[in-house]
């Protein structure tokens, strides 16, 4: 029988063969699958533990915080902050940057996260997720500051989610394809169940928010409307539509299945990019992805290669199969 492969030992063989990640870098993973499994069983007690509704305080972005949201945020940070594995931390949750205390050794990466991702999910049961990414502190750096977290997504050391569905499952890249580990409850460890994950490059499946049609701009019109045409139209196909409705849960499917997620620019607030944020959502979610061999843009340009002006920076998202990702590309450049 093959021996499984936990978390753990894929992480070791990563620095000890390949030299991928530095022993910092895989105990900084290791926690945060630590914290995940708490996240986790949180997750599943629901109103037995009193996890449920709203935390009555809103966020830096003016959203209402769920209990849950403040909870996972938590366990984060103490997981985290001790391990002398991170210079500071960042998250949906927080207005500024969390530095770590002088109580405790400095190491060189940081980490952004949005702890409970699909908030509006939690209270009816359906999938949510924890989605990270890791930067390394530029060096000669002295005090963290938030600008150091403004690099672009494609200088991102690690990303990865965990979704907490039908199983809990972590998925992760560190720049060397995209391994899926599922939580054994019995052996409390993360066991790796897919390796090389590849999404396929064609699709006949799209996720978008269809309730804001009439705010798009016209190349996501174009691109939505022709698959609705399905068979008689352009696209001489039929089309099928999937939103959860929590981008963990979105994403997943489409690394697992393929498919094309878009929450798109829209004209309900024009001056906002998007609705979903560029450094803990967009960026980890497109390195996975390209990392799967997909890709993702912003309609103009390749999302990892944005570079950050602030924080909290909101992005027009369009990820997953590669052949539709360019179409949309494509009209976006022709409406332009
Ligand atoms: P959250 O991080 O506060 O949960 O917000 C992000 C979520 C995404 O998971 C999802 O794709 C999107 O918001 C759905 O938003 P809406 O229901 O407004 O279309
Ligand atoms: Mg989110």
């Amino acid at each position: 029988m093959t021996p499984s492969v936990n978390l753990t030992r894929y992480l070791v063989e990563k620095e000890r063969g390949q030299g991928a990640i530095t022993a910092q870098l895989r105990l900084l993973i290791e926690v945060v699958a630590r914290a995940c499994k708490r996240i986790s069983l949180a997750v599943n007690k629901g109103a037995l533990g009193d996890v449920l509704g709203a935390a009555g305080s809103d966020n830096v972005q003016g959203e209402a915080q769920k209990k849950l949201d403040l909870i996972a945020n938590d366990v984060l940070l103490e997981a985290n902050e001790w391990g002398g594995h991170l210079a500071a931390m960042a998250s949906e949750e927080m207005d500024t940057v969390f530095p770590v205390s002088e109580r405790y050794p400095r190491g060189e990466y940081l980490l952004l996260f949005d702890p409970l991702d699909g908030s509006s999910n939690i209270d009816v049961d359906v999938t949510i997720g924890t989605i990270f990414s890791v930067l390394q502190l530029p060096e000669n750096a002295g005090e963290v500051r938030e600008e150091h977290f403004l690099q672009a997504g494609a200088r991102q050391v690690a990303a990865g989610y965990c979704v907490y569905g039908p199983q809990t499952q972590l998925v992760l890249t560190v720049g060397q394809g995209v391994a899926v580990f599922t939580l054994d409850r019995e052996q409390g460890s993360f066991v790796l169940t897919q390796n090389n994950v590849q999404i396929p490059p064609s699709t006949s499946e799209f996720s978008i928010n269809m309730s804001n049609l009439r705010h798009w701009a016209p190349p996501v019109k174009r691109y939505i409307d022709e698959c609705l045409q399905g068979k008689d139209g352009p696209r001489g196909r039929d089309f099928n539509m999937r939103w959860v409705g929590s981008m963990v849960a979105d994403v997943h499917r489409i690394l697992m299945r393929g498919g094309v997620f878009l929450y798109p620019w829209d004209q309900r607030e024009p001056n906002k990019p998007g609705k979903l944020r560029l450094l803990y959502e967009a960026n980890p979610m497109s390195f996975l992805v390209e990392q799967a061999g997909g890709a993702a843009t912003n309609g103009k340009q390749r999302i990892l290669d944005i570079t950050p002006t602030s924080l909290h920076e909101r992005c027009s998202v369009i990820l997953g199969s590669r052949e539709e990702v360019e179409l949309l590309q494509r009209y976006h450049a022709e409406s332009a």
